[in-house]
């Protein structure tokens, strides 16, 4: 078994990256390899707890604003409407309910990287509106962005990305992510982008700390993951999901904490990984933002932030941006 970093090979970003995390200091992995297939149904379950209270504000937003949010989104000429990250779309349903039942003339295309949510999306949204335009992109955001800027046709496009999943993202990364949005962007093309915002701590905490053990469950399953894909050992008793928020920076932080002194074999990778009793690996942040810090976010990005609307608690907030 080596245990130092000499000459490796990797087959896939995956094992690399579980590589890199775990043999540096502190650990970390990061939180995109969430999302296998048992992943996105415990992100599923966790929309629906009580505690995560960011999918019925949302909800609420774009229920409460239809009206206007489809007259923004309008235009002569139709438009173009990319949602980024789709999953299920329960909350864009409303969006698209009021847009066809206006016959406004728009295209929905929502881009996921699970060809398994677009299909059932796909089947779910065609039986509700037989009407729909609609075509489905399965890729990650960076290829989704490299057709947009490709595109020849003038048509406004509007970019949604909801949930707050610009969160997952410390600053630099966001501002990258908004910059790339930027740049594939026409000057009538808007961006519309959900960003949860700074609240009771206790609310925030609870969130990611639910009653259930939901999130939990969907911490622990990266090392679940890396188990399976990797012939790894990790015994998931054996560590805590511990999520913090920091109310200075608005940041959350989940980790697993090891409970004891343990040694984990990846045996794909020939790598043997100690643990101190208390040692932690970094999993993932989410962001909590305010007006000031998306103000930044946006002119670091070169955007500018055009209306914005808050749920009736003031713990949601979507932006909608332009060039
Ligand atoms: C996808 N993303 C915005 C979620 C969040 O709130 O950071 C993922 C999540 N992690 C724990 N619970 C939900």
């Amino acid at each position: 078994m080596k245990t130092k970093k000499s000459k490796q090979h990797f087959d896939t970003i995956f094992q690399k990256e579980i590589y890199e995390g775990l043999t540096a200091f502190p650990k970390y992995i990061s939180s995109k390899w969430f999302y296998d297939k048992t992943g996105d149904q415990l992100f599923q379950q966790i929309m629906h707890l009580p505690e995560y209270y960011l999918t019925g504000c949302e909800y609420e937003i774009l229920d409460t604003h239809t009206a206007e949010i489809a007259q923004l989104f309008s235009d002569d000429q139709g438009f173009d409407l990319v949602e980024l990250g789709a999953g299920d779309g329960k909350k864009t349903k409303v969006l698209l309910k009021h847009l066809v039942e206006h016959k406004i003339p728009f295209t929905y295309k929502p881009i996921d990287i699970s060809q398994n949510a677009l299909d059932g999306l796909e089947h779910d949204l065609l039986n509700a509106f037989p009407e729909l335009d609609m075509v489905t992109q399965q890729g990650t955001y960076f290829e989704v962005l490299e057709n947009l800027c490709k595109r020849s046709s003038e048509r406004k496009t509007v970019i949604m990305v909801l949930g707050s999943n610009i969160g997952n993202l410390n600053h630099e990364n966001a501002i990258k992510f908004l910059s790339d949005i930027r740049k594939c962007m026409n000057s009538k093309d808007l961006l519309f982008m959900g960003f949860d915002q700074k609240k009771d701590p206790s609310v925030i905490l609870n969130a990611y700390n639910d009653s259930q053990g939901v999130t939990e469950a969907f911490n622990k399953n990266v090392l679940k993951r890396i188990n399976t894909s990797l012939d790894a050992d990790f015994d998931l008793d054996c560590f805590k999901h511990w999520p913090t928020y920091d109310p200075e920076t608005g940041t959350t932080k989940s980790f697993l904490v090891s409970t004891k002194d343990q040694k984990v074999s990846l045996n794909k990778l020939n790598l043997e990984i100690s643990f101190s009793a208390w040692e932690s690996i970094h999993t993932e942040i989410s962001q909590k933002y305010d007006d000031h810090i998306v103000d930044w976010l946006a002119q670091e990005a070169g955007l500018e932030v055009s209306v914005q609307f808050q749920d009736s608690q003031a713990y949601f907030t979507d932006y909608v941006f332009k060039k």
